[in-house]
């Protein structure tokens, strides 16, 4: 017989039936059509199918903001439109954050993440800041715009494990560079890991990051490495 719907084991992270591609669709098309009391009452039924959060964000509410973003490009909608977007993905967040962020796990370290000088893009950086705290991780979060001075300030005074720093537009990589630069100019030894949509494994190695993952749901594991190397290291 067929569990009943409370019963039903959670579901994995990739796992991937029929229903469920359709309700990241659905979500997906919410955000387009920006509709945000639509896009929060899909986020609430994913999960209550089981669906993980950052399944929900990676699948559904982000390949929508990565459409309304490519129609910007293409000249089919304007920046009203990406306003009216993000609001509808802060609406689905609103459900999703206090999930992601219901700490499970003991302290775990600190990090001090931010979006970096320049950028004004929060959204990412959000479901990250929430998916640290949700595994256990303090979490300093310095907003948006923050200059590399403040993010290394903080890190000293908040005696920080992990600095995260994103970065939306190709023209605030740089500051993700002129950040892990001074960091070593400073002869820090603390990891500063990056990320966001322009951002990629070889931008990493080149500016000689610490890390990178492509997306919030592998935030934490990438941490969590970083921190047991610095453990093996004796930091
Ligand atoms: C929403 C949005 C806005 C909103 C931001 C609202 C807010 N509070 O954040 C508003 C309307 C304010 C905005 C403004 C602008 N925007 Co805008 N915006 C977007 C849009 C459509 C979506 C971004 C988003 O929220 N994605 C959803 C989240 C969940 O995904 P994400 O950010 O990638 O984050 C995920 C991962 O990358 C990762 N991640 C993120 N950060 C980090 C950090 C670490 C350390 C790690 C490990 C992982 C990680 O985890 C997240 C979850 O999985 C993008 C299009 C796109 N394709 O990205 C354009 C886009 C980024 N914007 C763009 C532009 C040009 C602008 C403006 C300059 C427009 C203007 N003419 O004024 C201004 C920027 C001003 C400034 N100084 O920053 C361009 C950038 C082009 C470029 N040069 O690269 C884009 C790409 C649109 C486009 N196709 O042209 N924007």
């Amino acid at each position: 017989m067929r569990p009943a719907a409370a019963q039903r084991p959670r579901t994995r992270r990739g796992e991937n039936t029929a229903a469920d591609s359709k309700l990241m669709e659905d979500l997906k098309q919410s955000i387009v059509h920006t509709q945000p009391d639509r896009a929060a009452q899909l986020a609430r039924r994913a999960l209550d199918r089981g669906c993980a959060p950052a399944d929900i964000i990676d699948r559904g509410l982000g390949a929508g903001m990565k459409q309304i973003g490519d129609d910007f490009n293409a000249g089919k909608v304007y920046l009203p439109q990406i306003l009216a977007a993000s609001k509808t993905m802060d609406a689905a967040l609103e459900v999703l954050i206090p999930v992601m962020a219901h700490g499970r796990g003991a302290y775990r370290g600190t990090v001090v993440m931010g979006s970096v000088q320049g950028d004004i893009h929060e959204i990412g950086k959000n479901v990250c800041v929430a998916m640290l705290r949700g595994a256990g991780y303090r979490v300093v979060d310095l907003g948006a715009d923050v200059s590399p001075q403040t993010f290394i300030e903080t890190t000293v005074r908040e005696h920080a494990d992990v600095i995260a720093a994103s970065a939306l537009m190709t023209t605030t990589l740089f500051a993700q560079q002129d950040l892990v630069r001074w960091l070593a100019e400073d002869g820090s030894k603390v990891p500063a890991i990056i990320g966001g949509a322009p951002c990629s494994q070889a931008w990493c190695d080149e500016i000689g990051a610490a890390g990178y993952s492509a997306s919030a749901g592998e935030i934490v594991p990438l941490v969590d490495r970083l921190l047991e190397q610095a453990r093996e290291h004796g930091a």
